[in-house]
């Protein structure tokens, strides 16, 4: 066996203690509203704390997890532990609105997963409007036919839907119009460059017009500078996420955004503040948090 075979077979073993010892977490990365900087909802985030090691990043184990199947009882995991965070923090009366998890095309196609949503939903008492499940453009597309009943299914429970990374897929749109979606996250690598690189400027914003004209939300992926959310604001991208207003952080840090709201320190906003147009503080804005609990119940 050659080095990398050996490394992924080491990472495979690992992995297969891992639940059991507890080793995953999850880190919280928020949505935000670009022209009023509120929280609209947060990306769920898988990270695995290795004893020896220390923090491993997903693109080191989901493609190994998906591979050898472990990604089923992982994800289901995921789903259960966000959705019991979430409604806790729904119950302390944070201002959350939903919680967005990852799903890999193989949890998507495994027999049980539909039931697997409804029983973590019930159990958790989340309200099933509150979930949102990414499922890139790659599996949509290559398994359109057969996503086409579950995501419906899924749909009819009231989970909300998103492709992620979109636009990376470089293939037909039909899907688009064929399943049952709600959202369109913009791939990060085309908001990278968003303003010196004219095709990716023109690409993002005709995600934006095709997905306001389909009636999808359109969520930036990997916002990092001012110059990339005025343009997105200037096109009227409603949503987005990226390290300009938060990285992926921990329950505890992500509760405490959720209680004072982003920072409102970011230029495009005071602009359109001074402008009257747009930020307001979310603590103006928020209602009363906390009726007795804590903010950060884990
Ligand atoms: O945080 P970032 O490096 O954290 O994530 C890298 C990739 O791993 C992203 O494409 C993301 O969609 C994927 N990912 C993160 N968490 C999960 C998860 O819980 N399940 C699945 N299937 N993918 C995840
Ligand atoms: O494929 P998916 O969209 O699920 O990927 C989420 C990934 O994007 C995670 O790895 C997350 O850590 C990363 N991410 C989130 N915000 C930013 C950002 O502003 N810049 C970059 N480069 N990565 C980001
Ligand atoms: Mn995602």
């Amino acid at each position: 066996m050659n080095d990398r075979a050996v490394e992924r077979q080491r990472v495979e073993s690992e992995l297969r203690l891992a639940l059991e010892g507890r080793q995953f977490i999850l880190h919280y990365q928020p949505k935000i509203n670009l022209r009023t900087g509120v929280i609209t909802g947060v990306e769920v985030l898988l990270r695995w704390q290795h004893p020896a090691w220390g923090m491993v990043m997903p693109d080191k184990f989901i493609p190994i997890a998906e591979d050898c199947g472990l990604i089923v009882p992982i994800g289901r995991w995921v789903l259960r532990d966000a959705c019991t965070q979430a409604k806790r923090w729904v119950d302390a009366g944070l201002p959350l609105s939903s919680i967005a998890v990852n799903i890999s095309a193989l949890e998507l196609r495994q027999k049980g997963f539909l039931e697997g949503v409804r029983t973590i939903l019930s159990d958790t008492g989340l309200e099933t409007h509150r979930l949102q499940l990414e499922i890139t453009e790659g599996v949509l597309m290559h398994n359109a036919e057969a996503s086409t009943v579950i995501l419906q299914a899924l749909k009819d429970m009231g989970v909300q839907l998103a492709v992620d990374d979109f636009g990376t897929g470089y293939s037909s749109l039909n899907y688009l119009t064929r399943l049952p979606l709600d959202i369109l996250k913009i791939d990060r690598s085309f908001v990278h460059e968003i303003e010196s690189s004219p095709h990716n400027g023109a690409i993002a914003n005709a995600v934006i017009g095709l997905g306001n004209s389909l009636h999808l939300r359109v969520v930036a992926e990997g916002v990092e500078t001012e110059g990339q959310l005025a343009f997105l604001m200037e096109r009227h991208c409603e949503e987005g996420q990226g390290y300009l207003f938060s990285r992926p952080v921990t329950s505890e840090t992500f509760a405490g955004l959720l209680s004072t709201g982003i920072p409102a320190t970011i230029g495009s906003w005071e602009e359109a503040r001074s402008e009257g147009t747009a930020y307001r503080s979310p603590r103006a804005i928020q209602p009363a948090r906390c009726k007795g609990g804590s903010a950060s119940p884990r």
